[in-house]
């Protein structure tokens, strides 16, 4: 597979959204970009800036966990967004941006992409994709929200996590999911317009209003799961999600809204305990 051409991504991006774009990089190699664009200048209010890496050597996921992609497999993506006035709440932003993602695909002809509350992309039954969304350090009136998208493209077959998945045991790329994968410089310009497009749609009107696509790409809905959270661990069905994004599980006891946790299947749960 080619390394990423800078030229291939700024370019298709005109118009509008060219209009609001800082600054675009590519890197061959870098920690990762998201802690990349957390150490550069926040973009002003209503304006983005984007960082792309080959390669991670220090690739980042949710609560300390890792996030791996060899060289040239995958898509490593970050977005700085700063909101003009934060009135809504965060946790569904992820949610949003979730179902940007699949939007993007969806245009490049790759449908069935489910989403796991509250932050992975499921395909097959498997993790195709994770979203990592973290807010700026000192952020006052406005606030500036980083978002990392990795996207598995074209794996090698030997590739396994080191780190023992919270979900399911299987990885997941783009050719197992079409057999003309696009290249990743398609797929960025893809994931930019959306991303972009879900950060003004959140600003304007919150999670409420993606509340409609995210129960039709629900991959928890109607689940036996565990939640574990700082305070604990509870298990119960998964009941979709509230208007903040929050997940509702049914509980033999009662109807928990939870805004922080990893969540196991059930059944996955003896696999990987
Ligand atoms: C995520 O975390 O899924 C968020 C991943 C975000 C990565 C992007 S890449 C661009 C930006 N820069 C960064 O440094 N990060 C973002 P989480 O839900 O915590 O999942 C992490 C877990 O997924 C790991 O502990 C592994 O079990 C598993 N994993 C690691 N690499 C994987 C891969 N390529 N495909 C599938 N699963 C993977």
């Amino acid at each position: 597979m080619n390394t990423l051409d800078p030229d291939n991504i700024r370019q298709p991006i005109s118009g509008a959204l060219g209009a609001r774009l800082e600054i675009l990089e590519v890197f061959e190699e870098i920690e990762s970009t998201n802690s990349y664009l957390l150490d550069q200048p926040a973009p002003p209010p209503g304006r983005f800036r984007v960082a792309l890496a080959d390669y991670q050597t220090a690739g980042r996921g949710r609560l300390n966990r890792t996030w791996q992609s060899p060289p040239s497999s995958g898509l490593c993506l970050s977005m700085a967004y700063t909101f003009r006035q934060m009135r809504v709440k965060l946790p569904g932003l992820t949610l949003a941006l979730g179902i940007g993602v699949i939007d993007a695909l969806r245009r490049l002809d790759i449908s069935g992409i489910r989403l796991k509350w509250p932050n992975d992309i499921i395909a097959h039954g498997g993790k195709l994709g994770g979203i990592l969304t973290e807010a700026c350090q000192g952020a006052r009136k406005n606030l500036t929200v980083v978002t990392g998208i990795g996207l598995n493209v074209d794996l090698p077959d030997a590739m396994q996590v080191l780190e023992k998945p919270t979900l399911t045991n299987k990885i997941v790329d783009l050719k197992d999911c079409t057999n003309d994968p696009p290249s990743r410089e398609k797929l960025s310009v893809a994931v930019i317009e959306s991303l972009f497009d879900c950060m003004v749609r959140f600003e304007s009107d919150g999670f409420a209003s993606f509340h409609g696509d995210w129960k039709k790409v629900d991959w928890l809905f109607g689940r036996q799961i565990i939640v574990d959270q700082t305070d604990g661990r509870c298990a119960g069905i998964a009941d979709g999600v509230d208007d903040d994004g929050a997940l509702i599980v049914r509980t033999d006891q009662d109807r928990r809204h939870v805004i922080n946790g990893s969540i196991t299947l059930r059944d996955d749960l003896d696999d990987i305990a």
